[in-house]
């Protein structure tokens, strides 16, 4: 198709920026791709379950429904599965990882952590959704991977992408060499490169934070909302307010606006509310890729040290004049 490169092509010509095991990569990539087209075809059709029954029912046709952030977890796990190239996946829907198991598989490469379905409160009103992926080639050479293969730097990512539901079906992603992004064109069924080489504006006047927790931040994340509510105009302060609560949603519009969107602790999550192996290490990769920065206040999301599988963090992420003044504040007075 003149004019049009698809997200297929796309991965093939960009083989070459990957330092390693090309094909496997590639492959990889495009198995997440048709998952994510699989979880939107369902997504599309959320605000029919009233008509088709409900999830835990079973609908007309005699089908058992699942909740869809099930469903979309059982897509991405079985596309990883057939596609041989993964050996363990993490995800926010188990509390254990899922080693991958078939004789090729044991020996694959690479291991994905995956927020299946996030911001799936948003689905029953119809908001958008997102899905989140992360990339890391293991350390061991063979045989069954373990959590050492797993618990590494944000730094180690080799890939890492999301996909946003929304009034149109978006695919970004990096591999280390800036950001691309591909809309899905449901005509023909396949991702298509419309954001190529995504940059975040330097700055920005998006603040996009749950304020309902105001009382419960620290003071460092009350002082910087004052500032951003406060006039002055060689800023263009007071800035704008947009919390989607959707992080995949509020991530994408800052990345092409503009804006700085935050979780960071509050008294009932002490740790922050967001998981750093499945939604702020992907997202700071990609972020940073664009030009962003993204931190838990004081210092770079990237460089923290995993722990445990489903470690959380607050986090700061956006364009970079922004997150460097929410730091200056949470230097200051946290
Ligand atoms: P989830 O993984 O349970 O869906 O939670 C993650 C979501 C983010 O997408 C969103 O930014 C945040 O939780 C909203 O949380 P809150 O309702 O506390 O503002
Ligand atoms: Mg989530």
């Amino acid at each position: 198709m003149a004019g049009i490169t698809t997200l297929g092509q796309f991965i093939i010509e960009k083989q070459a920026d990957f330092s390693y095991a090309k094909g496997e990569l590639s492959r990889l990539l495009r198995d997440i791709g048709i998952a994510s087209k699989i979880v939107n075809r369902e997504v599309n059709k959320a605000g029919l379950v009233d008509i088709l029954g409900d999830a835990g029912t079973t609908n007309v046709q005699g089908e058992d429904q699942k909740k869809l952030d099930m469903y979309a977890n059982e897509q991405f796990i079985s596309a990883l599965t057939s596609g041989g190239e993964c050996c363990i996946v993490v995800t926010e829907e188990e509390d254990e990882f899922v080693p991958i198991d078939s004789p090729v598989s044991k020996n694959a490469k690479y291991i994905v952590c995956i927020d299946p379905l996030d911001g799936s409160s948003n689905i029953d009103v119809n908001v958008a959704v997102g899905t989140i992926f992360s990339i890391y080639r293991r350390k061991s050479v063979d045989g069954c991977a373990t959590i050492t293969d797993i618990l590494q730097k944000g730094t180690q990512q080799v890939a890492a992408g999301y996909v946003i539901y929304g009034s149109s079906t978006m695919l970004v992603y990096t591999t280390g060499n800036g950001v691309n992004g591909f809309t899905l064109d449901p005509s023909i069924g396949e991702f298509c490169l419309s954001h190529p080489n995504m940059k975040v504006p330097e700055d920005g006047i998006i603040y996009s934070i749950n304020e309902g927790n105001y009382v419960h931040f620290p003071e460092g994340v009350k002082k910087y909302i004052k500032y951003a509510q406060v006039e002055d105009l060689s800023t263009r302060r007071p800035y704008t307010s947009r919390y989607i609560g959707s992080m995949v949603g509020d991530i994408h519009r800052n990345l092409i606006k503009g804006g700085i969107y935050m979780y960071p602790t509050t008294a009932s999550s002490p740790n922050g509310k967001l998981r750093l192996l499945y939604e702020c290490n992907p997202m700071a990769f990609i972020i940073e890729q664009a030009g962003g920065v993204a931190s838990d206040g004081l210092n770079r999301i990237l460089d923290m040290q995993p722990k445990e599988l489903h470690q959380r963090t607050s986090i700061f992420i956006g364009s970079p004049k922004m997150v460097k003044k929410a730091e200056e504040f949470m230097a200051e007075f946290s």
